[in-house]
């Protein structure tokens, strides 16, 4: 059978068929919303309802249309964060609240009521710094940090709330049901009950269930995250066109500059302005929009003179409008004041990104597909005989038995672990894709057993749901499930998974999920899930609890000593915990390599700091130029992956002439050398939630050129990489001049020989003195410090060092992590934590080594050069 078409499907023949796809104006709860326009709301606030206790407050509003309350529930959370929840008082029945992504019921304080009379409630933190006002009529909540009002809620009147009601034919006799059919169909088809989409039809059993409401932000004009789209890092105006979709979708061949939601979706914006920073995390997982407009408004003063108002400043106002598809509304307003604040806030309600192995941050050769065991062993064996530093081979989809995964194609793969064997010898990994869709085939044992538990998804008839992909028919995990979760887990123990050994790891793709004959390619939104959810409220999910079921297998299979390494295609809020993620089907172009930027950038902010992009673009083939230059990029993003599409030319680094294998191998060589500070950025991620990869405003809150610059950034606070396609002008930040220019020695003919990356003054950073085969390989070689001074020549900067792979660092807290400072000519070393002592010496060996090092540059140059803005560095 032809390789990637079982049954004669290959998605290649489906692709970017743009109608497969709705807009923004096909999506029924969308248009529906949308007939509310901005004005004022209907919803009044029970004033008597009001009631303290030491968790919220809570209170009624109700709609003076159609007379519904609804409950609102406001949380004080320590550390800056205000939460509000509104549901149904009394649904029919219980709506779906997302459970699993918040690491822990949040740990509330008591709000204080500071106010209650002539319709306004005044809420207060305890330290009094925020104040939330809540307007009774209509209802609004204004959200002001000592004295300045930073958010409003419903200013705009857009809270929306459809109440679940029973289906017409109870509510109707049968000319009534016609009659309310007929009259559905009069309103443009509302799709209250059912939805049409092309040939597919989704039957609502519980009607109409969609939620929204709108956010006005003051004073910001500038807005980010959301991922995941193929758009700008500044989000957009949408009011002339399509709003940013949260829907996870696999769209092969997926166009830039797209509003469209692809792959993962993490409901998290933020907004800044020069002395501020301030998030709006939507935590609902069902298909979600979001319109955005920023405006310039009169500047919000209370009780002005007529002088004064005449000479009122215009200040910037962006209004965020989110509307989901069902659930409840509940939504966490991050407060900052900085990004690190953000971050730190995010992180405490979703977590932080799991510590990678080291290995995984070094570099990953895979293609659809390496063949057999003799190419894997080619392919391996080429990295050392063209000197190039590599980590990891990947198998795709044909590495197994007709796409069952967690099998071997018997001939092409007859010994797995003898591969294995001989990839551990030589200090290398291999990681094997797992996708969620399982064959329909009685004899495949992951079919028969979970069918028989009962653990797929259902259809709306509770039948299994089946559906096209790789193997032909298939059914889907339901892995919202927690007991499918444990049996998926189970899968991955070396007993069961025959043929693997503890250096092989997972890619779990097509997790949206990808079903190639479903609507907009993937499930059906009224199959049903685990305690009978239907699948439109969890889709969101779905990519998420694959990759959570498969890093806890990997780390049971190792009786929890070991650090997984799982990748994923499709992710949420807090995939961040399980591992790292890509940003999926991209094309060989060059466009595609500047989109990635931003797009990475963006997940970083989303508190996905393991991201990365497929080095060459994944579809078609990249001109060399393109190619290599995607390696300089690549190699400073945090995964660092090569891969092509089985329709695309071999492309390993050594295949486009000996100049361009050696700036590649240069590349992944840096790569390797700048290990010790990646790896210490990810400790950073990990205890701190400090993103790897940082847009540059994050670094610089109060430098405005800086908020839209999305071709450079900063990799973690001391270096900064800028991806340049003119070769001629080359602008960097400067820290007090706006930009400075720098020449062109960079080019070499038509390519860079070196990579545009700076280190900040006043630095010190960690590196290997050189690089090895892989990063096992290195682990003798010694590391040395680079410090960049700062204009009082000082400079400090911090090192994480521990085994690289298990989770000692946590448990026995065996690791090192040591602090340094060059003052006064003089490099010291702190320590802030250690354990391993051997690695101590090795510390104590950098300090010599670097010090040496200065005075080596001192000698040279006759003096200290001091980098009083940034040191042009050339790695
Ligand atoms: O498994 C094959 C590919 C994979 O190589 C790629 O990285 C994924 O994003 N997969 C998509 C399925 C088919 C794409 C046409």
């Amino acid at each position: 059978m032809e390789a990637g078409t079982p049954g004669g499907i290959s998605v290649q023949d489906e692709a970017v068929d743009k109608s497969n796809f709705k807009k923004c104006n096909q999506i029924a709860f969308y248009r529906r919303q949308k007939l509310l326009r901005p004005g004022k709301s209907l919803y009044r606030v029970l004033l008597d309802s009001v009631t303290l206790s030491d968790e919220n407050v809570k209170f009624q509003i109700i709609h003076e249309g159609n007379k519904v309350l609804l409950q609102v529930e406001i949380y004080e959370i320590e550390g800056n964060i205000f939460r509000l929840k509104i549901d149904e008082a009394s649904p029919l029945r219980p709506r779906y609240k997302v459970p699993d992504v918040l690491i822990k019921e949040p740990t509330t304080q008591r709000l204080l009521i500071s106010h209650k009379e002539a319709g306004i409630l005044v809420l207060s933190s305890v330290n009094e710094d925020y104040k939330l006002r809540v307007t009774a009529n209509p209802f609004q909540v204004e959200l002001q940090s000592k004295g300045e009002t930073v958010m409003s809620v419903n200013s705009n009147g857009l809270l929306y709330f459809e109440h679940l009601q029973p289906p017409p034919s109870d509510r109707y006799t049968q000319n009534e049901e016609a009659l309310f059919l007929f009259v559905q169909e009069k309103q443009e088809d509302l799709g209250l009950w059912q939805e049409k989409f092309g040939s597919f039809l989704d039957i609502k059993a519980h009607g109409p269930t969609s939620v929204g409401m709108d956010f006005s932000l003051h004073g910001y004009d500038h807005v980010y995250g959301i991922p995941q789209h193929t758009e700008t890092l500044l989000l957009k105006n949408t009011s002339d066109g399509d709003a940013y979709r949260l829907y996870n979708l696999d769209i092969f061949g997926h166009k830039i500059h797209e509003k469209i939601g692809i792959y993962g979706s993490v409901p998290l914006l933020l907004a800044h302005k020069p002395n501020r920073t301030s998030g709006i995390f939507w935590l609902n997982s069902s298909e979600t929009l979001v319109d955005i407009s920023t405006k310039a408004v009169a500047e919000h003063t209370p009780s002005r003179s007529a002088a004064e108002t005449a000479k009122q400043r215009a200040v910037p106002l962006t209004d965020v409008r989110w509307m989901s598809e069902s659930g409840i509304i509940d939504v966490f307003l991050l407060m900052g004041p900085t990004a690190f604040d953000i971050f730190k806030q995010f992180a405490q309600l979703t977590g932080t990104q799991a510590l990678p192995p080291l290995f995984s941050l070094g570099y990953h050769q895979c293609r659809w597909n390496y063949e057999d065991e003799q190419d894997v062993k080619a392919v391996d064996a080429g990295f050392d005989a063209h000197d190039i530093p590599y980590d990891v081979i990947w198998l795709d989809i044909e590495h197994t038995d007709g796409k069952r995964y967690f099998t071997w194609d018997k001939k092409k793969f007859q010994n797995p672990r003898k591969m294995q064997e001989h990839l551990r010898k030589r200090k290398r990994k291999l990681v094997v894709i797992v996708d969620p869709h399982i064959k329909v085939d009685p004899s495949y044992i992951l079919y028969a057993q979970a069918k028989e538990k009962g653990y797929f998804v259902k259809d709306r008839n509770g039948q299994d749901f089946e559906g096209i992909c790789w193997p032909g028919s298939s059914c889907y995990p339901d892995f919202t499930n927690p007991d499918v979760r444990k049996w998926y887990a189970d899968q991955f123990a070396f007993k069961t998974y025959k043929g693997s050994t503890n250096i092989l790891f997972v890619w779990n793709d097509m997790n949206e999920p990808s079903v190639f004959k479903g609507a907009e390619l993937t499930m059906q939104k009224d199959a049903v899930h685990y305690n009978n959810w239907e699948h439109r409220e969890v889709h969101n999910l779905y990519g998420f609890y694959q990759q959570m079921a498969t890093a806890e297998g990997l780390i049971r299979r190792s009786s929890g000593k070991e650090r997984p390494f799982v990748l994923t295609r499709s992710f949420f809020a807090g995939s961040q915990k399980y591992g790292a993620v890509w940003t999926g089907d991209n094309t060989a172009e060059w466009s595609y390599l500047k989109i990635s930027i931003p797009m990475l950038l963006t997940i970083n902010m989303a508190g996905i700091s393991f991201c990365g992009a497929d080095v060459g673009g994944f579809i078609g083939d990249p001109e060399p130029e393109l190619l290599v230059r995607w390696y300089q990029a690549g190699a400073y993003q945090p995964f660092f992956r090569g891969h092509s599409n089985m329709e695309s030319k071999r492309r390993e680094p050594w295949l486009f002439g000996e100049k361009n294998t050696q700036i590649i191998r240069k590349a992944i060589t840096e790569r390797y050398v700048l290990l010790p500070y990646l790896y210490t950025l990810f400790y950073r991620a990990h205890t701190a939630a400090e993103p790897v990869m940082r847009s540059l405003w994050i670094e610089f809150p109060g430098k405005m050129e800086t908020f839209d610059v999305e071709n450079e950034y900063m990799l973690g606070k001391q270096v900064s990489y800028s991806l340049q396609f003119d070769l001629n002008i080359f602008e960097v930040l400067h820290d007090k001049k706006k930009t400075q220019k720098l020449w062109e020695p960079f080019c070499l003919g038509f390519v860079f020989l070196q990579i545009p990356v700076f280190q900040r003054g006043g630095t010190v950073i960690p590196l290997k003195t050189s690089a090895g085969k892989s990063t096992e390989w290195m682990i003798d070689i010694s590391y040395e410090l680079h410090v960049a001074l700062d204009a009082e020549a000082c400079a400090i900067g911090e090192l994480y060092v521990d085994d690289g792979h298990s989770f000692q660092y946590l448990h026995k807290k065996q690791f090192l992590y040591r602090k340094f400072t060059f003052h006064k000519n003089i490099l010291s070393s702190s320590l802030v934590r250690l354990k391993i002592l051997q690695i101590d010496t090795n510390i104590k060996e950098i300090v010599r080594k670097s010090t040496a090092y200065l005075r080596d540059k001192k000698d040279k140059s006759g003096d200290l050069q001091v980098c009083n803005t940034w040191s042009v560095y050339i790695f």
